[in-house]
């Protein structure tokens, strides 16, 4: 009687309430129980017992793992076994009994040390199945790996799968500071509860850690590129070890921004200039001093001279200086060094899009060889659109590491969803012709283009303490994405969405193809709405939440949106040709040639490089103002049609996420119409053209618009400005 009573509390009280939230904090690792019996039975007959050869902590993560998943899917317990038909085994090659090594021979050659082989073999009349990989994280991978088979319901009876990472140091960048608050976070605070470690070891820790493993993810950056040198510290080293020991089974290393002035803040030394010889020597040490408590210890990244932060031109020394000494302080230990390119100074009349490459290139070739230069994907900054950044190809002898945004500063926050894989994807496919046809960006990124050996790719993280991670449930879809293309730079985003929407969601057809199209569309939705034709940088400043092209007001010019849109009655765009800034000749020809004449540029990025006229003649034959109005437009109907779409597909998700995603399309929806009517408000000012017949006309005037104030808008970074 007592137990059916406590079942029955069980049921009514804890299972309404803990499913659905427990469904959207398990991110794509949901495990879902499997109900086809074919499918079911299929999978049971490919394993039912589990080998692991050999000890170590990722072999027991990787069994652990196997062994949940096995749970979920089956509700039946994975046993474990010396041998027999159904055998799983796990094991690094060297622990590979010499029979089945010589089974993959052959395929060991051809994967790197993160890299594994998922083999379907006969072992004495016995099939089994084999996870093998030069290192133990290797195997983690590879378990990932086959879990993932089993969520997309893909066949296990023949299995030959060979991969391995074509990007080195695939890094997640937390820009959280130490008081948990998130420059440009939208989910929270900061995972990381600085107070309470090192004794407080939260399970988010070992999930975030499981999630990132799972994606191919070995490295983050706890702390904030605008960075407190107190993390430097004795007293939070030991916080950082103690993530590093939970990070380490799962092949994540762990980094810290460090900030340029740190000797000098220490009271230690008198300066921070990075050709003193104490200041070296503080660098060294302070190295030292981590590794001795994180002996696989990353490194650090490093923004410089840039958005007031200290470097070393504060001493008249170069960035190649200060990264260098950096360098060699933690290369005994194997460490690296991201620097960042993200320059630009208020004293520089250059044109904000020319700075870091100006200031970069004629560097290339002087930085140590742990060095990175980290670079932004777009030579302004994480824009719904921009062009790549002419730096990749221009420093052919410089390791350059990709950094992108998944946190969405630009795109409406953490209420709208944007799929940011099809923006990664752009970047990364985009010719550069430096060494001729096809020297894609991510050949720049993967070395392969001038054969580089070390390779990154960073992603600022949208990740925070609600308790979905990522405050919109699709954000999560932006941090799959990213992990998945840091992996392999030449995955495409549908593949990508595919996957996530099986893993996160339902394999049902019905749901995959209309949502997979909703999120590849989501992309091109957010431009046409905030920023269409090669628009930029026009939302308000300071938060950049909602429209703003009428700000002029800032001390640095190039703060302001009229800065970037440059409207006037003559017309509109930024002038980067030639008879303008020149930003153009940046770029590799054809690029170059062809964007010289806006006849040749591709209309997505007509106004980043020209300033025309309202009246300019489009290739449709109407008017660029008719075409920006349009577009805006157009914008807010494919948020209509996203609108839709979901709402059709309720019965295939949980009530929770279902809601959820519906209300934060509806706040989507209504944002929309404001950039419309907010921007075209503005610009027709200027053009004193009508709006079109087919665009709803402004609901307010210009003066609401640019009366609206967010003092408290989420994600602000204190102080700036
Ligand atoms: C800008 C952000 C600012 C960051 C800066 C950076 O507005 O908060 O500190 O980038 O990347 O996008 O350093």
């Amino acid at each position: 009687m007592n137990q059916i009573k406590s079942i029955l509390l069980v049921l009514i009280c804890c299972f309404p309430l803990a499913t659905f939230s427990q469904n959207d904090y398990k991110l794509w690792l949901q495990y879902d129980s499997i109900e086809d019996s074919e499918l079911k039975q299929s999978y049971l007959d490919a394993f039912k017992a589990i080998n692991v050869m050999g000890n170590s902590p990722s072999l027991d993560v990787s069994h652990k793992e196997i062994s949940k998943a096995y749970h979920s899917f089956f509700n039946e317990e994975l046993k474990t076994a010396e041998s027999g038909d159904g055998l799983l085994i796990l094991a690094n090659i060297d622990q590979l009994p010499a029979n089945m090594r010589s089974d993959v021979k052959s395929d060991i050659e051809n994967i790197n040390s993160e890299g594994y082989i998922i083999m379907s073999l006969e072992q004495n009349g016995n099939k089994v199945i084999l996870i093998t990989a030069k290192t133990d994280i290797g195997v983690l991978y590879g378990s990932f790996r086959l879990i993932k088979e089993m969520q997309l319901h893909n066949d296990l009876s023949n299995l030959a799968i060979i991969d391995s990472p074509k990007i080195q140091k695939r890094v997640l960048n937390h820009w959280d500071n130490l008081d948990r608050t998130v420059e440009r976070g939208y989910a929270g605070f900061s995972i990381w509860d600085w107070h309470l470690l090192p004794e407080l070891i939260k399970p988010e820790y070992t999930d975030y850690a499981r999630a990132n493993a799972s994606i191919g993810i070995n490295g983050t950056v706890l702390t904030n590129v605008n960075a407190n040198s107190l993390i430097l510290t004795e007293q939070y080293i030991e916080k950082v070890k103690a993530l590093a020991e939970v990070f380490r089974p799962y092949g994540i290393q762990v980094y810290l921004t460090a900030r340029f002035s740190a000797p000098l803040e220490s009271g230690d030394v008198d300066t921070a200039d990075p050709l003193n010889a104490e200041v070296r020597q503080w660098w060294k040490d302070k190295a030292d001093e981590i590794y001795a408590e994180i002996p696989d210890f990353g490194g650090f990244l490093v923004k410089a001279n840039s958005e007031g932060q200290p470097g070393p031109n504060n001493y008249d020394r170069t960035h190649v200086d200060g990264a260098n000494m950096l360098a060699e302080a933690v290369a005994p230990h194997n460490g690296i060094v991201m620097w960042r390119a993200f320059v630009y100074s208020e004293d520089d009349p250059e044109d904000r899009a020319k700075q870091a490459y100006s200031e970069f290139v004629p560097f290339d070739g002087r930085f140590k060889e742990n060095v990175l230069v980290q670079v932004k994907n777009g030579p302004i900054d994480f824009q719904p659109r921009e062009p790549f950044h002419p730096v990749f190809g221009a420093m052919p002898n410089t390791p350059l590491m990709m950094e992108f945004q998944i946190t969405q500063e630009y795109l409406g926050f953490a209420s709208h969803l944007v799929f940011l894989p099809k923006l990664f994807e752009e970047t990364l496919e985009e010719d550069t012709y430096v060494n001729g046809e096809n020297s894609t960006v991510a050949k720049v990124i993967d070395g392969s283009l001038s054969n580089k050996k070390l390779t990154g790719m960073a992603g600022v993280a949208n990740i925070g303490t609600a308790k979905n991670w990522t405050g919109h449930p699709f954000g999560q879809s932006s941090w799959y994405g990213f992990g998945r293309l840091a992996w392999d730079p030449y995955m495409s985003s549908e593949e990508i969405a595919e996957e996530w929407l099986k893993m996160t969601f339902t394999n049902e057809e019905a749901f995959i193809y209309p949502v997979t199209d909703l999120m590849i569309k989501s992309r091109e939705a957010v431009v046409k709405y905030m920023t269409p034709l090669g628009l930029h940088h026009i939302m308000d400043t300071g938060h950049h939440y909602g429209p703003g092209p009428w700000v002029s007001n800032l001390s640095r010019p190039e703060w302001n949106p009229v800065y970037y849109h440059k409207a006037d009655e003559e017309g509109i765009g930024f002038d980067r040709t030639q008879s303008g800034s020149d930003a153009l000749s940046q770029y590799a020809n054809p690029i170059a040639e062809k964007y010289s004449s806006p006849e040749t540029t591709p209309e997505k990025y007509l106004l980043w490089f020209h300033h025309l006229p309202w009246d300019y003649e489009m290739d449709n034959g109407e008017t660029l103002w008719h075409n920006l109005a349009t577009t805006y437009q157009e914008g807010v109907e494919d948020v209509e049609e996203m609108v839709d779409t979901w709402n059709n597909m309720e019965e295939y998700v949980d009530k929770e996420r279902f809601e959820k995603v519906a209300m934060l399309l509806q706040i989507q929806l209504k944002e929309s119409k404001w950039w419309r009517d907010a921007c075209l408000s503005y610009f027709q000012q200027f053009s004193g053209m009508e709006i079109p017949e087919s665009v709803p006309q402004p609901e307010h005037d210009l003066e609401y618009y640019k009366s609206l104030e967010f003092p408290f808008a989420p994600g602000i970074r204190p102080s700036w400005e």
